[in-house]
């Protein structure tokens, strides 16, 4: 083959770029699993993407919070990374803050990213109603680095849950303005979003979502919770009045049981509901609490391995930063020459 075919070759073997970040603001839930990990892990196994996943430790600075306490959870969210079957041979895993053009590239796009743009972010008036006595700008700007975090990668598709649909497309309209001014910088990425589990509700309050910083232990499902807790949480599980297992207008709770039921199971919803016809609320959500408490396991038991290695989650971590960093600089390069910086002295 010559020197154009195989160039020819190489282009064409080039994969599709995946990229994801979890904050590590409390226990992992259900939630997280199914709207994302679980996503992040199919889309490594299918072999069709080069994939990036990482934890978003300086996002969780814009909330305040126990030094030692943050540090224990960035190794156990990195932990979960893996627990829930992100490998390192397949996957570039890091945390966000060991790769410096994070915060480079995020304080750039800061200077693209529009004041009225960043009032709308439904996150930052959510968090700013719950934190009111901590509206730092961190919070504020916290899309903009979000941004960097995708766009540095030159990014196709970001595995999220429905939650983080509008961050992906203020990333796509910084991306845009950006390439608009100085001429193709950065690719424009696409949410990748599953229907079933985008939005795993609270068992307490199922109007709300499933949040891993919910200070009610009964309203979420985390990876590390036992079976004996699971079942207990689904037993509990505030539905309506009905007893049917159907989904409905205005039966959020028991629409929530079936979504994960069928999320876990792969069953559809329609097969779940026929499963369970003629059985009632009782019988469902043991069955729920059932098929979670099978599926957590094994991750729970990996997790509890993983950090009890904390060697090995720094090892993956330090790989994992060289990799990123290295593709990482190919952007700032690029942005830098862009916006009219001057090259870094390469030492
Ligand atoms: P916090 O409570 O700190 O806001 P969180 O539980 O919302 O945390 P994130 O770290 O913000 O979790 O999100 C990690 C990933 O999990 C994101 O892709 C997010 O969209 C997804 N996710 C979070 N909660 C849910 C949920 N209830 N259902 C489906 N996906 C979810
Ligand atoms: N904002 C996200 C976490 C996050 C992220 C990212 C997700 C930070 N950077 C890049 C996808 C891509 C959240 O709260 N889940």
């Amino acid at each position: 083959m010559n020197s154009t075919a195989l160039a020819e070759e190489a282009k064409k073997e080039k994969k599709k770029i995946s990229l994801s970040f979890i904050q590590p603001s409390g226990n992992i839930t259900l939630g997280n699993y199914l709207g994302a990990l679980s996503n992040w892990v199919k889309i490594q196994d299918s072999g069709e993407f080069d994939c990036l996943y990482a934890v978003a430790d300086l996002h969780a600075l814009t909330v305040r919070h126990d030094p030692s306490e943050l540090r224990k959870l960035i190794y156990q969210a990195l932990a979960t990374l893996l627990g829930c079957g992100i490998d390192p041979e397949k996957s570039i895993v890091f945390l966000q803050s060991h790769v410096h053009q994070h915060a480079e590239l995020g304080w750039i796009l800061d200077c693209y990213t529009m004041f009225g743009e960043l009032s709308r972010m439904t996150q930052f008036k959510d968090k700013s109603a719950k934190y009111a006595d901590n509206i730092n700008a961190g919070l504020f700007t916290y899309p903009s680095l979000m941004a960097a975090d995708i766009l540095l990668y030159q990014t196709d598709v970001v595995p999220v849950g429905q939650d983080q649909k509008q961050h992906i497309e203020i990333a796509r309209d910084i991306a845009t303005r950006f390439n608009g001014l100085y001429g193709n910088t950065f690719k424009i990425p696409e949410p990748y979003i599953t229907k079933s589990s985008a939005k795993i509700a609270s068992l307490v309050d199922p109007t709300k979502k499933m949040s891993k910083s919910d200070t009610n232990a009964n309203a979420i499902i985390t990876v590390l919770d036992t079976d004996d807790q699971i079942i207990k949480k689904f037993k509990r599980a505030v539905t309506d009045s009905g007893s049917e297992v159907k989904m409905g207008e205005g039966k959020d709770g028991i629409n929530n049981l079936i979504g994960i039921y069928s999320a876990v199971t792969d069953m559809t919803t329609e097969e779940v509901e026929r499963q369970f016809e003629g059985k009632g609320y009782g019988d469902f959500k043991l069955a729920c609490g059932e098929v979670v408490a099978d599926r957590i396991r094994p991750i729970r038991e990996r997790i509890l391995d993983y950090m009890n290695n904390k060697d090995y989650l720094e090892r993956v971590a330090q790989r994992g930063a060289e990799q990123a960093s290295r593709l990482a600089q190919r952007t700032m390069d690029k942005v830098f020459k862009k916006v009219g910086l001057v090259a870094k002295p390469r030492g």
